[in-house]
């Protein structure tokens, strides 16, 4: 009875007047806590006024953001001013033991205090109440009045540095489009804009010190970054000017307002100038710099030349001046080394220095850009490759090859940022491949995203040097907006989720539900979100184990499997578990060789009747796996004598670039040994296959 009387009275207390729109307080990322209490909740509408204890530009910004958004989202009128009898309170506070992004909001009758630790505290206070209004169900044209339950929020983040990163090399975005991405991240509380502005396809950043680069590079022949990158010879830059030229570029003028408008927003922009690899085209403007005088054959700065620091000195200074992060990212990665390994200059300097080879040469490197970075007063981020050969104290390591890299380099003292591949590299499938366009060769849907923990296997008194996580677009196949949004959203939310809440308030059911909801708001705001309420998900066979004949049956492998995509090792073939839409995700078997692939025998232990062999091949044309050319079966009941019942050829057609095919018999026979060959046909590469099904 006490119980019904709780809940009749708080029903009396959270729904005032009927047709009136509550807030619940669950928006992504979900607050650290969110304690409802009895008390009387707070009616939002026109009479309210947003109140600011504490003003600075910062502030003024953060109340004037509440406010239009109130207006434009939820058609409330609300004015700023010094007091009200009910009032939205913006305050200020300056903890410096705690995070400056930290907040609490407290709603009762009379007000909703939203208190920051700092002005990103309130920035972040107010996306929290801003996302929750706009989340409640109803008319809001005709009843923009809006009931919040009394309540109190305590809110942290669990880790500093949540990122996104866009590769605007392989296809340039444009400065509104910049800021529209901006406008999404700060309301998930992303906080690091990670640019990767230069590379091979293009470089996109105006340089006082340098307007050649823009100028000859910026753009390019083709728009297509494969068919323009795999053209070889054709492989040209443009002129600025050019007729029909693609490409781009940002002006100075352009970054200073994308910087502005990111800090307003709680954004840190941290601007990445690759080296000493990925350099195509500042060779192609300064081939002087390179160990052959060619950037066709080479993207590697040539160590051995001593202007090459000059030339950085020159770069790295003026974008120390332009971005005010504490960080510069210098790249690091995918370095060729091969040119070194021939270079005069580069053996020269192997030898001053002592140096081990070619390795110890980038290390070399980047100990010598990281001291120039230090000397303007900021510190290097880079790819985990910046690890191989020591590392400096101050540098932070981008762990994408895996996590190895970060564990490496947290367990020996530095600050890391994860971002590994797998799976948060936003350039690959995020859905069933048939179904999306084309990406790189991962699977990686919203809830695998979701169960990454950067800390889950560091050792815990390294824990504390994960700064946070990142998700990462490379652009090679991304050439439109419409398509980079589609990439990343809604997967940018599962990362701000991770990066932001607390483990134990993380629930995948319960943030699918909020995800499908942020997906409907950023279609309505003019995003292009995939659309996550149609996902195909995983592949019906990954989810359906198989029972069949050979099921635990001893497999013999006359041709062993690849060492890098062993699947379950020897299990594989008759586990009855089949894979899922990509090959690397441990349940396919990967086969390659000149003389044969696939070659096992089967031993069922006693002579069985069968009426069917078959097994499902997939095709990926992109990383070069083909359906096989040749399929053989055979059976025995001695184990040496074989009897072929099946002989097939195929001819792959590389206009299907992703695809599952099975090669089969059927008929009636009678064996205890079942022989499946398969080789690849002209085309080559890998064979993957995932279970022999005998029935
Ligand atoms: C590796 S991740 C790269 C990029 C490519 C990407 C494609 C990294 C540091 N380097 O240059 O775009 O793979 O997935």
């Amino acid at each position: 009875m006490k119980k019904l009387l709780t809940f009749l009275v708080s029903m009396i207390c959270v729904v005032p007047c009927l047709g009136q729109r509550i807030c619940a307080y669950n928006p992504i990322p979900i607050p650290q806590e969110v304690t409802l209490t009895d008390a009387e909740p707070f009616v939002l509408d026109n009479s309210v006024s947003i109140v600011c204890r504490g003003f600075n530009a910062q502030m003024r910004y953060n109340a004037d953001y509440l406010q239009a958004y109130l207006k434009d989202v939820c058609n409330l009128n609300l004015h700023i001013g010094t007091t009200g009898s009910k009032s939205i309170v913006l305050i200020r506070k300056n903890n410096k033991k705690q995070s400056n992004e930290a907040y609490t909001i407290k709603i009762d009758k009379r007000s909703v205090v939203i208190e920051g630790n700092g002005d990103a505290g309130v920035f972040y206070g107010i996306q929290t109440l801003c996302q929750s209004i706009a989340s409640t169900q109803g008319d809001v044209q005709n009843e923009p009045a809006v009931t919040l339950p009394s309540a109190r929020i305590t809110d942290a983040p669990r880790f500093k540095y949540r990122g996104f990163m866009l590769d605007f090399s392989r296809h340039f975005f444009g400065k509104e489009f910049v800021m529209k991405q901006i406008d999404a991240m700060a309301h998930y509380k992303l906080n690091r804009l990670h640019l990767h502005l230069t590379d091979a396809g293009g470089w996109r950043l105006e340089m006082k010190s340098h307007p050649e680069l823009t100028q000859k590079t910026a753009y390019r022949t083709q728009s297509n970054w494969r068919q323009w990158w795999d053209d070889g010879k054709d492989r040209q830059y443009c002129d600025i000017g050019t007729p029909n030229a693609y490409g781009g570029y940002f002006t100075q003028d352009d970054m200073h307002e994308i910087i502005d408008y990111a800090t307003k927003h709680q954004i840190t922009v941290i601007p990445e100038i690759e080296m000493p690899g990925h350099s195509e085209e500042v060779l192609y403007t300064r081939p002087d710099l390179s160990c052959t005088n060619n950037y066709r054959t080479t993207g590697d700065f040539c160590i051995g030349n001593d202007a090459v620091f000059d030339y950085f000195t020159e770069i790295l200074k003026e974008v120390s001046e332009l971005f005010p992060s504490e960080y510069i990212h210098i790249g690091g990665d995918e370095a060729g080394k091969q040119a070194w390994k021939t270079c005069p200059k580069c053996q020269e300097r192997i030898k001053k220095e002592g140096l081990d080879g070619v390795d110890g040469l980038q290390s070399w490197f980047i100990h010598r850009i990281e001291e120039i970075v230090n000397g303007m007063g900021k510190k290097i981020i880079g790819w985990d490759e910046i690890l191989e050969g020591g590392l400096t104290p101050g540098a932070t390591v981008m762990s994408w090859r895996g996590e190895s890299g970060g564990i490496k380099a947290a367990e020996s003292g530095h600050h890391v940022i994860m971002t590994p591949g797998n799976p948060l590299y936003l350039d690959m499938y995020q859905d069933a491949p048939p179904f999306c366009p084309e990406a790189q060769g991962g699977y990686y849907p919203l809830n695998v995203i979701y169960a990454y923990d950067p800390i889950g296997r560091i050792a815990p008194e390294a824990a504390h040097l994960v700064d946070g996580l990142q998700g990462n677009l490379w652009t090679e196949r991304v050439e439109t907006e419409e398509h980079v949004e589609y990439m990343i959203w809604p997967r940018l939310l599962a990362i701000s989720e991770i990066g932001w809440s607390p483990t134990d308030r993380k629930d995948y059911d319960d943030f699918h539900k909020r995800a499908l909801r942020e997906v409907a708001r950023l279609e309505a705001d003019g995003y292009h979100p995939f659309d996550l309420k149609n996902a195909v998900g995983d592949r019906r066979e990954y989810v359906i184990p198989i029972k069949h004949l050979a099921l635990g049956k001893k497999v013999n492998y006359l041709i062993p499997y690849n060492s890098s995509y062993v699947a379950a090792g020897e299990t594989t073939l008759t586990d009855g578990l089949r894979g899922n839409w990509i090959y690397g995700d441990g349940r396919w078997q990967g086969f390659i060789g000149r003389k044969g692939c696939v070659d096992v025998v089967i031993d069922l232990e006693q002579e069985t009747e069968i009426h069917e062999v078959y097994a499902y091949f997939m095709q990926m044309v992109g990383p070069g796996v083909f359906y096989p050319g040749m399929v053989e079966i055979s059976i025995s009941n001695d184990g040496e004598n074989f009897e072929t019942i099946k002989h097939l050829t195929y001819v792959t057609n590389r206009d299907e670039p992703h695809g599952f095919r099975d090669f089969s018999w059927a008929g009636n026979a009678k064996a205890r040994y079942v022989r499946y060959k398969a080789n690849s046909g002209a085309t080559g590469g890998w064979l993957f296959t995932d279970e022999i099904i005998v029935k």
